[in-house]
């Protein structure tokens, strides 16, 4: 028998967060249900095959009435607004669209909320993230960026994201939803997509040890990012709709470390020490405006929430690239 009857309804199913998220309501009992768009979506077939008890809903956050539809089909008591147009360097080069899903898809997704919860009972959780902050020196705390911080972001999709954060706080406050937003500093693993750096990596540092690659081309290497693992992140999203009242929370590891410390410890699952001659410098993969330095403070979810990290920055490195010397095919 289930351990609950309870339903919910996530956007970005056939994303990273979606996949690490749809097991672990799963597995806690949950009835799943994700959107998934586009009439031809390559990752429709793998998802469904991967997350059998998962009910695909096709809907985009771009049309509205998709959503309402979504939300009559799966009747939800939870909601996860993951869906976005989420890489940084595709948000500079795409910046309408941007817009278009990760700002205001999150109001789309607020309103078919509003529309058919007439019970007003929908627990709602927004994707925010730590590039909310831009990592400028004036606005660094010394012990991380937490909920009261200042935001300025560097990106179109920063900025994007400011919208949704500020329009989730909004709903709570003007209709009284049950609105959550995770502030969520970079979070990776296995399942993280190859277009974001540390899946680049894993994967050029397992296919130079198989033999199919001999070097990565990489922009900045001198970034920092507070970086976990995806898999304990998605449990922080469940723990904060478990609680009495709807707030804001920032899951982040504490600690901050380079491209270059990721690209050391990659190449040493390897036995290459010295991985200079394997790394080109392409300033295709560098951006209008970068954001320097991360750092998280998560005192106020492990506190409140009982959320801790279980996967260190080493852990989480050996971890993906394991893998991806195991997977038979290593996408690039
Ligand atoms: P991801 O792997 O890039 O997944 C993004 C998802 O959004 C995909 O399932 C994608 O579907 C879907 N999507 C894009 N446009 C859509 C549209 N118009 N309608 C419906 N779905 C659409 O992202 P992630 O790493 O799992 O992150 C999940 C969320 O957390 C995102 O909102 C991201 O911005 C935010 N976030 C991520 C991190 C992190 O470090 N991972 C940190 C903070 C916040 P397709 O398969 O069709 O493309
Ligand atoms: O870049 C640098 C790049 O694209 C990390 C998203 O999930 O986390 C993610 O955003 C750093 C940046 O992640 C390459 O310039 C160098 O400084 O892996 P990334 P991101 O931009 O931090 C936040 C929290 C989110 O919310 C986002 O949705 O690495 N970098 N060379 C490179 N980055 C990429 N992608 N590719 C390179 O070749």
């Amino acid at each position: 028998m289930s351990a609950t009857s309870k339903r919910a309804l996530i956007t970005g199913i056939t994303g990273q967060d979606g996949g690490h998220l749809a097991a672990l309501l799963h597995g806690k009992g949950y009835e799943v249900f994700g959107i998934i768009r586009g009439q031809h979506n390559p990752r429709r077939l793998i998802t469904q095959q991967e997350f059998p008890y998962v009910t695909l809903i096709d809907a985009d956050l771009t049309d509205s009435s998709s959503l309402v539809r979504a939300m009559q089909v799966a009747k939800p008591d939870e909601v996860y607004n993951l869906a976005a147009i989420s890489h940084v360097g595709y948000s500079f080069k795409n910046p309408q669209l941007t817009a278009d899903v990760t700002a205001k898809g999150v109001l789309n997704m607020l309103e078919a909320i509003r529309l058919t919860d007439k019970g007003g009972n929908v627990r709602f959780y927004q994707a925010s993230t730590s590039e909310m902050y831009g990592g400028l020196e004036y606005n660094r705390p010394e012990k991380g960026y937490d909920e009261q911080s200042t935001f300025h972001p560097r990106s179109p999709y920063g900025v994007a994201k400011m919208y949704g954060h500020w329009i989730t706080q909004n709903y709570r406050e003007s209709y009284d939803m049950y609105n959550v937003s995770g502030i969520l500093f970079n979070h990776e693993g296995e399942r993280r997509g190859v277009e974001f750096v540390t899946r680049k990596i894993s994967n050029a540092v397992a296919r130079i040890k198989l033999g199919k690659q001999d070097h990565i081309e990489l922009g900045d290497l001198w970034p920092k990012r507070d970086w976990g693992y995806a898999g304990d992140y998605v449990e922080g999203m469940w723990r904060m709709l478990q609680q009495d009242k709807p707030d804001n929370y920032v899951l982040a590891t504490g600690e901050t470390h380079s491209i270059e410390e990721f690209l050391t410890l990659a190449f040493a699952e390897i036995g290459i020490t010295d991985w200079k001659p394997y790394v080109k410098q392409n300033p295709a993969f560098m951006r209008p405006a970068e954001v320097d330095l991360l750092l998280g403070n998560p005192e106020k979810a492990e506190r409140e929430l009982g959320w801790e990290r279980k996967v260190d920055f080493p852990g989480l490195v050996k971890l993906m690239v394991t893998h991806d010397l195991t997977v038979e095919e290593t996408k690039i």
